[in-house]
């Protein structure tokens, strides 16, 4: 017999998209629960971004929770790419309607996750040293949520306000008339300069590496469309389901290399600009990211988009990146390259030049110093393991999961870990790059079906096997190294291989193999009766 003897059944670190999916599926296996979140209310990192600008670049229609029915009908977004704030409202609607805020406990940092092999619990301590036990443990903490601090010689001597994009502060920043500076040209930069550069007195950017960055053609979905996106809310998810990235997109049925043509080529590409987003760089042809010559005509295809919008030559030439699309994550901007048309809009390169802040705002290393009132730093995160390696998570035998992951991380499609029994990663390292809503489905699914199993079978204990874990991983590495993207990849600082932090080596942080082929993992695992798994 199970000995019940834990505080709760389960413990979930993060009330985020997956910490929240998380807790309605234990919730329905009838499992006492119990979240911790640093932040003082819902939505993981929808609650920490809450810089000017932040909002998603998925559609709407397919960046939603998926568990019921009853939430399809409830929920209209309005905007095909919701805002921050729409959607920690549409988080904070699901916790209400589920009855989960009970069970959330705001306010709380998690220090350290021990396995004790004599117990068979996990015992969760709070970074004030208070310890709770469960049987489950599901880290829900994401992996895209460290951010990248700003290191920069000098921060300290300078004398204006400084802000961290994706550690916004509550309260409301007054940009008026203020000499603005930004680094950081990835999705949070990008979306920051067309908000703030209006409402400036002076907007400067500085920039390492160029982005390619697609137009986000958002728009408000009016009621007609809303009716419409219910009425094809199962065919949707059906699409997003088969696509790599969880995209409800088709596959264009088309090569650039097959279509030959180079004005067919670029009527097409002059369609799916128009169209935006990653309907540009996944529907218009299939090989965009497998050929590096196709690769190469989509490349210049946006550079020339580049120079026709931008009208300072200089300018233009420098936000064009000169390595290809794809091996650094393309944001989705919204006037982004319009906005360096503003008389009060400079970009700096920085490429070549280290950076310092001084007392009055920030000096290039050619000695050029540039006055600021504020500065914002959008750098990244600490990609895939960074929120677990904040935390002290030790295994059976006291296996410690960083030491275990510094060189390679390994996972069981990125849900389990071989030593640390019951602990279900929710989303975080080894997930499939791409929309994580709907990897999410798959995640929980899988997890919600063997805790399921667990219960009925009176199982106490799950360890996956080394010989799977290394199989997956295995199979996760030639995913990533046979992409003819790996290298410019890493050689261009991506966080899709972590690299993007100073000194680190390449590591698969990501599964490159798409959604579908994830899930048939997970799938065949369920099929065959967990035989990678054991259970005690
Ligand atoms: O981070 P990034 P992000 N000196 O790593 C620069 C998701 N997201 O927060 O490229 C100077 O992409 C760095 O320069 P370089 C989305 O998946 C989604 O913008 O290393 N510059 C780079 O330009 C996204 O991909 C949304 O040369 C330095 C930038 O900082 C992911 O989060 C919105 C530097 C970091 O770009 C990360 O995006 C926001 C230094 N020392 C984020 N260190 C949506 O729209 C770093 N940089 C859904």
């Amino acid at each position: 017999m199970l000995k019940k003897t834990a505080d709760y059944d389960a413990i979930v670190i993060g009330a985020g998209f997956s910490g929240i999916r998380s807790l309605w599926e234990l919730n329905q296996l009838g499992l006492t629960v119990k979240c911790f979140d640093a932040a003082s209310e819902i939505g993981g990192t929808w609650y920490w971004n809450r810089y000017p600008g932040a909002r998603t670049d998925c559609d709407a229609w397919i960046y939603i929770l998926n568990f019921a029915p009853e939430l399809i009908e409830d929920w209209d977004y309005h905007e095909r790419c919701p805002s921050q704030e729409e959607i920690q409202r549409y988080l904070s609607r699901v916790v209400d309607r589920y009855a989960l805020r009970k069970h959330i406990e705001f306010g709380t940092r998690i220090a350290a996750a021990h396995y004790s092999d004599s117990t068979n619990l996990w015992t969760i301590t709070t970074v004030d040293g208070l310890s709770t036990t469960c049987r489950y443990f599901l880290p829900a903490t994401g992996s895209l949520s460290v951010p990248k601090a700003p290191s920069f010689a000098g921060l300290d001597s300078y004398t204006g306000e400084w802000y961290q994009a994706s550690d916004w502060p509550a309260h409301k920043v007054d940009f008026k008339g203020k000499r603005i500076a930004i680094i950081g040209t990835g999705s949070t930069g990008v979306q920051i300069v067309p908000k703030l550069a209006p409402v400036a007195k002076g907007l400067t950017l500085f920039q390492r590496t160029p982005n390619y960055v697609l137009p986000g053609r958002n728009y408000a979905i009016d009621e007609y469309q809303t009716a419409e996106i219910k009425k094809n809310h199962d065919a949707t998810w059906e699409l997003a389901n088969m696509h790599p990235g969880g995209h409800a997109l088709k596959p264009a049925g088309r090569t650039i290399k097959g279509v030959a043509d180079a004005d067919k080529i670029r009527q097409i590409l002059d369609h799916g600009w128009e169209r935006g987003c990653f309907e540009f760089s996944m529907e218009t042809f299939d090989d965009c990211f497998l050929d590096p010559e196709s690769n190469e005509t989509v490349s210049e295809y946006i550079r020339q988009k580049i120079r026709a919008i931008v009208q300072d030559p200089e300018t233009a030439e420098l936000l064009c990146p000169k390595y290809p699309l794809g091996s650094k994550r393309s944001p989705c901007g919204h006037f982004y390259y319009e906005t360096f048309n503003r008389p009060n809009v400079k970009l700096v390169d920085i490429s070549q030049d280290e950076i310092a802040l001084y007392e009055k705002g920030i000096r290039t290393g050619s000695r050029a110093e540039h006055e600021f009132d504020v500065i914002i730093f959008a750098l990244g995160f600490d990609a895939g393991t960074g929120a677990l390696d904040e935390i002290e998570v030790k295994g059976s035998q006291d296996k410690s999961l960083g030491n275990y992951w510094t060189e390679r991380p390994q996972t069981f499609a990125g849900v389990l870990v071989s030593g640390f029994p019951n602990m279900f990663i929710v989303c975080g390292l080894h997930m499939p790059i791409g929309n994580q809503p709907v990897m999410l489905e798959t995640a929980m699914n899988w997890i919600g079906q063997t805790i399921c199993h667990m219960e009925k079978s009176n199982l106490a204990k799950i360890n996956v096997t080394e010989k799977a874990v290394d199989s997956w991983s295995d199979h996760a590495n030639e995913m990533w190294n046979s992409a003819f993207l790996s290298k410019h990849a890493v050689e261009h600082r991506s966080w899709f291989i972590g690299t993007n932090m100073p000194g680190r080596p390449p590591r698969v942080l990501f599964y490159f193999g798409g959604l579908p082929n994830w899930k048939s993992w997970l799938d065949s695992e369920i099929d065959s009766g967990w035989t990678n798994m054991e259970f005690t």
